[in-house]
Formats: C-alpha cells, structure tokens, sequence
C-alpha cells in the first residue's frame, strides 16, 4: 500500500512539470511577462512611448529584449497590427563602416518592406509605417517613436 501515495506524488510532480511547460509558451515566458503577445516563437510588446533608437534598444534590453527583428511578411503584417499602424522603431540599423543594415538582436538581415525610394542613405535606423502601413524607412535616429520589443521562446525556455 505504501506504493500508491508515492506513485501519485510522482505523477503530481511529473503533471506539474508538464503544464507549466505548456504555460510558459503559451503567456510568453516563465514569468508571465504583461502585455506581451505570442507571434510565432516570439513574445513581443509594443510600447508606444516615443523615445529615440537608442533608448528603446536599452529599454528593450532591460525587459530581456531587444527591438524586433523581421524576418517575414506574416510578422511584418502582424507587428504593423500590433502598432495600429503607427510609426514604430524596429531594430534594424546601419553599420556605418560597411553600409549594411543589422538586427540589434544580431539575427540575419534577410527580409525587407522599404516603402519606395527608400533606404536613401540619409540615416541609418529602421521606422515602420512610414508613409504606408507597415513599409519602412531609414530615418534619423535621434527622432522619437514608440517601439516594438521581442524575444525568443524556446520549448518554454527564454533565450535572449
Ligand atoms: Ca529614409
């Protein structure tokens, strides 16, 4: 008889275990976090305070973040939601030495919605709805927008 109380504590345990996994994926990390939202294996938050690049990247950074990267259309339809269409830093900025743009979370550069006649060189970091609901722009970074934060969930585990 003294089987059956340990076998249940076990398989309590072993519950627990599993549900809290499915949690942390399902409200965007072990701690809950408020406001963030689930988009694909990203949580992300828009914040729409309007402050220049550089302060939203280190804000991002305090919330375990960066500034979103972008990397398909069905994100870019969806951070564009997610802004009301508003203009918003995303985290794309220009290497000065080499001319190419980065993603401050140091992902690949592979994807790109430039409204038209843009980058035009005159700055280096990356607004969204510019001119057009979710097209981009190469603007000056001292300027002042809200922002959109992300990171990565991995099996519920956050890397940053
Ligand atoms: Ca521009």
């Amino acid at each position: 008889m003294m089987f059956r109380p340990i076998l249940v504590i076990t398989l309590v345990i072993l519950g627990l275990h599993e549900g809290n996994t499915g949690d942390l994926v399902a409200q965007c990390g072990p701690l809950s976090k408020p406001g963030w939202s689930d988009l694909g294996s990203y949580c992300v938050k828009y914040f729409p305070n309007r402050v220049p690049f550089d302060q939203a990247e280190m804000l991002c950074r305090r919330e375990s973040s960066h500034l979103i990267s972008i990397h398909d259309r069905v994100t870019n339809d969806a951070v564009q939601r997610l802004t009301l269409s508003k203009m918003v830093w995303i985290g794309g900025i220009k290497l000065p030495n080499c001319g190419q743009f980065i993603w401050t979370d140091g992902s690949s550069f592979d994807y790109t919605n430039w409204a038209p006649g843009q980058p035009d060189g005159r700055s280096i970091c990356l607004q969204m709805n510019w001119k057009t609901p979710g097209t981009w722009d190469d603007t000056r970074c001292h300027d002042e927008l809200g922002y959109v934060c992300a990171f990565k969930i991995d099996k519920g585990c956050r890397q940053y």
